[in-house]
């Protein structure tokens, strides 16, 4: 399955008109507001974010999983599915991949296919909460901060083999997330848990090639339900910091508890030169993992308008590694990641919309209300128009989602690869 450009050209013709006319309207008075529409579009563009190979099949809960049709089972599909969406959105530039769910059986034939497609390698993803078949030690009772140390040594060695993987691949990054973490008072001696992940992750750090990072998760709870052992960010923090200067922390949204401040932590780890990695999604009660802007719009705005002050303003940072981490039942998976793409990119143009220099006149003014109708300016500007020029500048589709749906890709991989496909992960 791969898209021609003649055919997103096609789909664009009924759509330029439309288009232009937009877009005329918008870059006139944002150019009159002071702003410098081409560099807003350049921002766009480059702005890429990877997508997990988890999310390419239907997800599912622990109450069932509802397959979808002609989903991709191989590693070669999954990639085909991003080239898919990439066409589409000229957004979806990178692939996060989860070891052992992706182990590569051709490494050059998928980085030429990879290549071919314009999608690189982002951070690999290690597992340590499922057991592996023919694995000699259980995870049951957590990995990196188990009490044996025979779990422990398996834990880290996979670690260092999914390095492996993904320095053959061109990956610069290893994300760890772990499920370790206790159900029940009294289960688990906290200190042990957490002394037991600082040494397991500096040994997995060792094995960091130079120019990698290390990228911890957090998450308040489940699987675990009473406690977890990286359970926020500054158990996050104080677990990178002690391994040294390649490891960060990864904020992902969903892994908080209800009503946190998540543009307050991106922005402090800004500051400090610690926020390396970045998984979208959106959700009401826990980690819901549903479409990206789909339930608190403004609040991922918020969290944007942080990210773009500390990009502008924090080189002590490095670049971050951003992913979409969401996966559920009910919509066709890439037209799902597509709604998702778009919510992005629409909270960044908004967050670049915020005029930073009149901002802080008004916060040193202690005008709170100027501050907050600067703000609140930027986000209720409809800047799609923005979005649709970014991509049909680099060749993509006005309209990813029409398009998708005109040209019946659906439709076309279920001729390609059957009916009832499962595919590979969650
Ligand atoms: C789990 O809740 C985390 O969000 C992980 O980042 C990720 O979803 C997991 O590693 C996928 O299997
Ligand atoms: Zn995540
Ligand atoms: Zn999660």
């Amino acid at each position: 399955m791969k898209i021609q450009k003649d055919q997103i050209l096609g789909c664009n013709k009924s759509e330029i008109e439309n288009h232009k006319e937009n877009f005329d309207f918008l870059s006139h008075k944002l150019n009159k507001q002071g702003h410098d529409v081409n560099s807003i579009l350049t921002m766009l563009a480059d702005f890429q974010v990877a997508i997990p190979s988890w999310a390419l099949g239907a997800g599912g809960t622990r109450f069932g999983r509802f397959s979808f049709f002609g989903e991709p089972s191989s590693l070669e599909q999954k990639i085909e599915d991003i080239g898919v969406l990439h066409s589409l959105t000229q957004t979806a530039g990178g692939v996060s991949l989860h070891i052992p769910w992706d182990i590569p059986s051709d490494y050059n034939a998928i980085k030429e296919q990879a290549n071919i497609l314009n999608i690189k390698f982002d951070a690999v993803n290690s597992n340590t909460f499922q057991d592996q078949k023919n694995a000699k030690e259980t995870y049951k009772y957590g990995s990196l901060s188990n009490t044996s140390k025979a779990v422990r040594e398996q834990a880290i060695q996979h670690n260092l083999e999914v390095i492996k993987i993904g320095d053959k691949l061109g990956s610069k990054a290893l994300t760890v997330w772990l499920a370790d973490g206790s159900c029940f008072p009294g289960q688990n001696n906290f200190q042990t848990a957490f002394q037991n992940t600082q040494d397991s992750l500096i040994d997995i750090y060792k094995g960091l090639p130079d120019d990698w990072k290390m990228l911890v998760e957090y998450k308040p709870y489940e699987p675990n339900f009473y406690s977890t052992v990286i359970q926020d960010w500054g158990a996050s923090l104080m677990l990178a910091n002690g391994c040294g200067d390649k490891a960060y922390t990864l904020v992902d949204l969903g892994h908080h508890l209800p009503n946190s401040n998540i543009e307050q932590i991106v922005s402090i780890l800004q500051l400090k030169g610690k926020l390396g990695g970045f998984h979208f999604n959106d959700s009401k009660y826990g980690d819901d993992d549903l479409t990206v802007g789909s339930i608190k719009p403004y609040a991922l705005f918020l969290i944007f308008n942080e990210l773009v002050y500390g990009m502008a303003n924090n080189p002590q940072n490095p670049d971050l590694a951003w992913m979409i981490d969401a996966s559920h039942n009910v919509k066709d998976p890439l037209e799902d990641l597509i709604q998702s793409l778009e919510a992005i990119q629409e909270a960044y143009a908004k967050a670049l919309l915020v005029n930073q220099d009149e901002l802080k006149a008004a916060q040193l003014n202690n005008d709170v209300v100027k501050c907050q109708e600067i703000i609140q300016g930027a986000y209720r500007t409809d800047v799609r128009p923005l979005l649709e020029n970014a991509r049909l500048n680099s060749g993509g589709a006005i309209s990813p989602l029409n398009t998708y749906r005109t040209l019946d890709i659906r439709g076309q991989l279920i001729k390609e690869r059957g009916k009832n496909t499962v595919a590979t992960g969650l």
